[in-house]
Order: structure tokens, then sequence, then C-alpha cells
């Protein structure tokens, strides 16, 4: 945007009037930032106007990203990079001796996602905008987001996330665009002139009401749209009449339970809990997008029949899955399509993404609870299963088993992977291993039977907000080096492989490093009241608490080192600070438990001199995107240390190699990848491979009991557990120690120790040679392009939504 100083200055003084009725000196700083972002959702608007014109001009293809979460963070300052508004708002503001930085740390995160997959999809949302592709999110607008993370006397405790108590300046309610969505209730099936027609009746109507968010893309003039759904009553009028008649309580308790309905965002991550609130969710924004995306398509003249020309719709995981029958029941009870016709339709529409192959993840509803919410859709699915079982019948003439695998509803449930696979042409997985996991282990069935429709789509992150945005320092000396095409084409960061065995360069790289740990050092004081030795390696691992993510190996090697450094305060190791953060859900006893592990790990070895010069432990409250953007740019180790097969592809490990920090990693998810880009010397990898762990899964042959006999410094941690060192309460830790005792140490933390512990020391070593370890972080920058969303974005518009999307934009 061509902007002046001087006019924004203005433009900004103006708007402060207008909103505040006051003078800026006289305001404080929440009063400035909301006169800062209404400023600039002005000029959004415009484009925004713009943007949506042409849309409707040319009639490319929308492409609807369908979520239930999305993970945008703060808006402010990437908003301002990719309006290219960012130096003239930073001086604007200086010369009315107001710091931007400050006013951005005012903003709420938006926090509607629990992590990895919400995360991508905001991710995405930026990628599309900036690569000029019409792609726009749907989901919806939970009045509170992921909870807020306190450590309270070490424990987690979770308050609720009222992110919108200040407001929210980016997103504009649109009543008029608002969808009526329809519960429960029976289907009236009549024949009208030879046809039958479905009609759901005595129904309970709920409007979802729209809330649209702008997507700016990177200098280039395009603006998407996030529409995020919010429930209410579709009329007021019932409360007031009732308001005599003794029915007013009644009329305020019916309108809580609708509003419910998009009230929080369920906080577990992987694991499926069958709780209808949760379907109601899924139906209610599934609903009102497709409704909308119809009504929309419609009004601007488009022909339902050449539907799946104009539209695709993405669903991110199964979450949405019931945009499938969604989508039938509109062409079929609304727009009078055959069957036949308008399942080729919605086939050709939808796409599918797998984000995991966690068991307890997969969402199957009991048919009593889907029936009686969704009576119509249900019907759908059965028919959509009794075609689908028949062509397996055809094929598969007697093999009962594998058609009870396949088939959508079995065992009094409807299974939504099924359903996912079988009513979309496009079912990707995120990472390579995971795409040949699902091929050839976990949908391997459906795999035979449709070959064609898989397909891999490796992860990405945008290096807008991950490298541009959080890291300036490395941003400037990349472009001092390099240039700075690699910021359109995230590739060309290849082009720094040279640099980085310049000494001179080598030096840059530990000095950047160095500002972006001291910065963190001081959070941390002010936060922990710890104070971190900022020459020690930075040893990060966040994420959210899982079991399968190992956070427990990652203590049971500091209270392993612990143990060396009191018996050998000499020990020639270079000092190491381990940070964590993440959130576990609340309602899972071990990952809260291991939370608690942690921070009495931070207590006893923070507080004991004879070893508190060489480690320290830190445990970060409340790790959200914002946080996530300071801490990853501090990091010189990223763990990504989960147990192999089970993390689909990690996006984090993206993240910390383009911000130069070297990876320790199993051969799991996009390590593998992240691996074969950089080489062997350039990563630390360790433990089972994904062919040990599968033979463990399906021959057995593990036993933890074993390791912890026959291996001292293992059985020493393990003791430790329950002997009262980390606790006066040894019954404390009790869950993690027979989990991986008694319970046979479901994740093999106790097989990956050792290697893990030697790899470490490796890692030491190569620290002391700081010439050598920055030559290694910058081969990790110099290879992070390919890991840019945008490659990841282009991939899904060549190979699933239409190649056309991308041939336009070259
Ligand atoms: C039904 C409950 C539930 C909730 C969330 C089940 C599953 C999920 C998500 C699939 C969990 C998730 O975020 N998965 C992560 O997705 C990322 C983006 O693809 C991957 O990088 C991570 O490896 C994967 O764990």
């Amino acid at each position: 945007m061509a902007l002046d100083k001087n006019t924004f200055k203005k433009a900004y003084e103006n708007k402060y009037k207008d909103i505040h009725g006051d003078e800026i000196e006289n305001g404080n700083n929440l009063q400035r930032y909301e006169a800062l972002g209404s400023l600039i959702r002005d000029y959004v608007s415009w484009l925004w106007l713009d943007t949506n014109k042409r849309y409707n001009k040319t009639g490319e293809k929308q492409i609807y990203y369908f979520s239930m979460e999305f993970l945008l963070g703060r808006l402010l300052g990437d908003t301002l990079m990719n309006l290219g508004l960012i130096d003239i708002c930073k001086e604007a503001l200086a010369e009315l001796n107001i710091d931007l930085r400050d006013l951005e740390e005012l903003e709420e995160d938006q926090g509607l996602g629990n992590g990895g997959l919400g995360r991508l999809a905001a991710c995405f949302l930026d990628s599309m905008a900036s690569l000029g592709i019409a792609g726009h999110g749907c989901g919806i607008r939970y009045k509170y987001g992921f909870f807020e993370q306190k450590i309270i006397d070490g424990k987690q405790v979770e308050l609720s996330d009222n992110w919108l108590r200040q407001g929210n300046v980016w997103e504009r309610r649109k009543i008029e665009k608002s969808e009526v969505v329809k519960f429960g209730g029976e289907v009236k099936v009549e024949n009208i002139d030879g046809r039958i027609v479905f009609t759901q009746i005595n129904y309970e109507p709920v409007l979802a009401v729209p809330y649209d968010t702008p997507i700016v893309g990177y200098e280039n003039n395009v603006a998407n749209t996030l529409r995020l759904w919010s429930a209410e009553t579709v009329s007021n009028e019932f409360d007031y009449s009732s308001f005599s008649s003794g029915e007013y309580l009644k009329a305020i308790e019916y309108k809580n339970s609708v509003e419910s309905i998009s009230q929080v965002l369920y906080p577990e991550d992987s694991f499926y809990e069958g709780k209808i609130l949760r379907l109601k969710q899924q139906y209610f924004f599934v609903s009102a997008g497709i409704q909308s995306i119809i009504r929309h398509y419609k009004a601007h003249g488009g022909n339902i029949k050449f539907l799946d020309e104009k539209i695709s719709i993405h669903i991110n995981d199964t979450h949405p899955t019931l945009a499938i029958p969604e989508l039938m029941r509109i062409l079929l009870d609304e727009e009078g399509l055959g069957w036949e016709e308008a399942w080729r339709i919605t086939t050709n529409i939808v796409s599918y993404t797998n984000h995991t192959i966690l068991a307890e993840a997969l969402e199957k509803w009991p048919i009593d609870m889907f029936k009686g919410l969704l009576p119509r859709i249900y019907m759908i699915v059965e028919e959509i299963n009794e075609r689908f079982c028949s062509d397996l019948w055809n094929k598969y003439i007697g093999q009962w088993e594998k058609i009870s695998d396949m088939a959508i509803i079995a065992d009094g449930q409807v299974r939504m992977a099924n359903l996912a696979v079988v009513g979309s042409h496009s079912v990707n997985g995120v990472a390579k291993l995971h795409t040949e996991i699902l091929k050839k282990e976990e949908m391997k069935n459906l795999y035979y039977f449709y070959p064609n429709k898989f397909n891999n789509k490796t992860n990405g992150i945008t290096h807008r907000r991950w490298l541009l945005r959080s890291n300036p320092g490395l941003t400037n000396l990349l472009c001092n080096t390099i240039g700075d095409s690699f910021i359109k084409h995230p590739t060309d960061l290849i082009n720094f492989e040279k640099f980085t065995y310049d000494k001179g360069v080598q030096e840059e790289l530990e000095r950047i490093k160095k500002k972006n740990k001291e910065r963190l050092a001081e959070k941390i004081y002010k936060k922990n009241g710890i104070i971190v030795d900022t020459s020690s390696i930075f040893d990060v691992q966040v994420k959210r608490i899982h079991g399968y993510k190992r956070q427990t190996l990652n203590c049971l090697r500091i209270m392993d080192l612990y143990n060396k450094l009191t018996n050998n305060p000499n020990l020639d190791i270079h000092p190491r600070t381990f940070i964590f953060a993440g959130k576990a859900a609340p309602g899972y006893y071990l990952a809260k438990n291991i939370i608690e592990l942690i921070n009495a790990i931070a207590d006893k070895v923070n507080n004991d001199p004879l070893v508190n010069k060489k480690i320290k432990v830190v445990f970060l409250e409340n790790y959200n995107v914002s946080l996530a953007e300071e801490i990853i740019p501090a990091a010189d180790l990223s763990e990504q240390i989960s147990t192999t097969t089970k993390e689909a592809s990690g996006t984090s490990n993206m993240k910390f190699m383009m911000n130069g920090a070297i990876t320790i990693a199993t051969l799991d998810g996009a390590n593998i990848e992240i691996s074969d880009e950089v080489g062997n010397n350039n990563i630390f990898i360790f433990g089972l491979t994904a062919r040990q762990v599968l033979s463990y899964i399906e021959n057995g042959g593990y036993s933890s009991q074993d390791i912890y006999n026959k291996n001292e410094s293992i059985k020493n941690v393990i003791d430790d557990l329950i002997n009262g060192k980390y606790s006066k309460d040894r019954e404390k830790f009790r869950s993690i120690y027979d989990h991986l005792t008694i319970f046979n140490d479901e994740f093999y933390v106790l097989k990956d120790f050792d290697s893990y512990v030697e790899t470490n020391k490796k890692v030491d070593s190569i620290f002391k040679d700081m010439y050598k370890w920055q030559e290694i972080c910058g081969i990790n920058i110099a290879h992070s392009g390919v890991f840019s969303s945008d490659r990841t974005i282009q991939q899904y518009a060549t190979g699933i939504w239409g190649p056309e999307l991308i041939y336009k934009n070259l």
C-alpha cells in the first residue's frame, strides 16, 4: 500500500479522535491500540471489497478450508507487514511517542485452536492469500478460545480464555448473511408428483451468524475471508411475550442452550470424546458454511450443476466431515438433483486431510445420538453406506471382515474417517511417513480400494510470520547476504548455504541468536524469576504435553544428568538451559502429572548450588502463538522426540529449523524430510525406527521391566520418581512411574533413553565449537525454504483443488 508517514500519522490522529472523542495524549495504550487496529481495518476494507469484486467478476474457483480450529495468534503486526505499512506505521507512531511494539502486545491472541492442526489452518490462510488464491476459512467463532494455563504450586490450572473481552477490531458481524441450521425433529417423506420429497419437521432452528475477518496477502492487494459462525436463537420475540407468563426463565435457558454451541473450543487434542455438543458444533458450522457458499454461488448466477467447477471444500481432519452429507442434502432435497449427479458433484468438491493415526483420536458417533440430532443427515449417510457396501460386496465376495472394517456404519457407530474417505476425491497425509502409514497400515483396506485418492502433502509454515516477523535480526542478515527474493520465493534461502561456511557470517548468526536469547532470558526472569545463562545451550521442547511427544524422555535425561553432576560436579559439559512450555488437556491425568514433574525438577535443580551453574530448567506457562514467536528464535536445540510413527508431521520442527536451531529428533513425521534436506551431519537423529516400532506393536516383544532391571542409570532415575527426591509426597509421580514400568512404557521411552543420552553428548561437543555449530544452523536455515506453507499450498492447489489456480498466479 502506498502511503506516506505524514498521511498515516494524520489519519491515525483523526481515527483516535473519532472513536475515543479525545486527544491521544490523554488516553492509554489500549485505546491507542484500538484506534490503530480500527484504522488498519479501514484500509483493509477497501482491499477486501476490491478482492471480492474481482472474484465475482472473474468467477474463479473458490477454495473453502473448513476447520474446527484456526489458531491465528495476533493479527496487527502481520497485517501491517503484509500491507507494506510496518515501517511508516512505526515511524509515525514514534513521532507521537508511541512504540508500536507496546501496542502489539496488547492484542489478545486469537487462540481458537489446540495446536498443530489449528496453527496449520492459520498458516494455510496466510499462504493462500499471499499466493493470490481465492481461499477462505470457515469455522466457529468460539466465545472462549483454548484455555489459559496458569502454573500454581507446580500444577496446571485452567482459566477460561475470554479473548473477546476487549472486543475484536478485526471481525465484522454480518447479521444479514445469517443462516438457519436445523437440529432434531423428524423427517417427513412424501410422494409429490412421483418424486419422493424429504422434509425435516419439528426441528429446533439455530441462527448461525457469520463474523468475517480479512486475511491479507503479502504485498499483493489480496484480502480473503475467514468466516467464523456464532450461534444465536432465531428470534428474540419469544422472550418478551413469555415474560409475564412465567416463561421468561425458560426462554433464557433456551437462549443459553443455543448459544452454548459456539461457546467453547474443546481442549482435547488427539482424544475423541463422544459429546453431543461437539457433534452439534460440527454440524452447526458445516451446515451454515455450505448454505452460505451455495447461496452466494447462486446469487452470482452460478448453475448448481457446475458447482464442482467453481468450488472446492477442504476438510481439516474428520471434524467437518458432515460437509459431505450436508452438501448431498442440499443438492438432493433443495436443488432436486438425482443421487448420482449429487454424489459426483459432492465427491468432486470435497477433499480430506488426515492429521493423526492415534486410535484414540478417531471420531465415531453412536448411531442413536447421530440420528436423533441429525435425522435427515443420518438417512443420507445410511444411503451412502449402503451403496458403498454394495460395491464392496461385489468386489470382495464373502470377505466379511474386510467389508466391516471399511463400512461407514458398523458396531452401532458412524465412523467419520471412513465417511471422509468415501465421500471425497482426495485423501492426504501430512508427511511422507504418515501418508505411508495411512496407506499401508491405518487405512490399508480403503487404500487398496481407492488407491488413486491417497496422496501426500507435507506440512509447512508461513515464513512471513515465523521468520520475517518473529526474527527481524536473522531476516536482515539474510537480506544482506542473499537479497530479498526469498521473501516471495522461500526456496531461494538455499542461496544462503554458501555463506554458512564464512566465519564472519557464523559470528553474525551467533550474535543474532545471542540477542534473541537475551530477550527470552529477560522474559524468563520476569515470568519465573529464574536467571538463565545466555551462553548456555537453549534446549527447547515446546508443544502440547502428551505421552507420545515424550516430554518424559526429556525429563528422565535431565534427572540422569543431575545425578551425574551431583556425583561429579566437575563433569565436563557445556551449560544448558532446558526450556519447556505446553498445555495438557484438562482431563489427561498423565500429561498433567508430567507438567508437575518438570516443575519439580526445575525446583530441585535450579536451587541446587552444586549444579545450577551448569543446568537450569524452566517451564514457561501458557504456551500460545505469541509465546512461540518469542521462544523459537531464541532456541539452539529443537527437541522433536516423539515415539516414531506417532507424530503425523509436526510443524514446530520446521519453525525452529528456519530460525537456525539444530534439531535432535527421532525419524518421525516431517523430521525425516528435514533430515533428508539437511543431511545426516546437520541434524541429531536417534532412537527406534518406524519399522522397529511397528514390529513391537504387531508382534510384541518389548519389556520395559527388562531395561529397568539391566540399566543402572535408568533404574536410578525411575526410582527417583518415587523415592522422595523430587517430592516429599512419594505418590506424586506414581502415575508416570507406573506408566513406564507396570504398564510397559507404551511410548518406548526407556528403549530410546540410551541413544538419546549419547546423542546429547554429541550435541554438547559440537556446541563447544561455535563456528561449527553456526555453520550447521546456517545450513538448516538455507534448507528450510521447502517447509514454507507456500510450497504446501501450491501442492494442494495443483494436486487437489485445481491446477488453474496456480497458473493464474504465475
Ligand atoms: C477428536 C479430538 C481431536 C482433536 C484434534 C482429534 C485430533 C485432533 C488433531 C488431529 C490433533 C492435531 O493437531 N494433530 C496434529 O496436526 C498437525 C498438523 O498436521 C501435525 O503436524 C501434528 O503432527 C499432529 O499431531
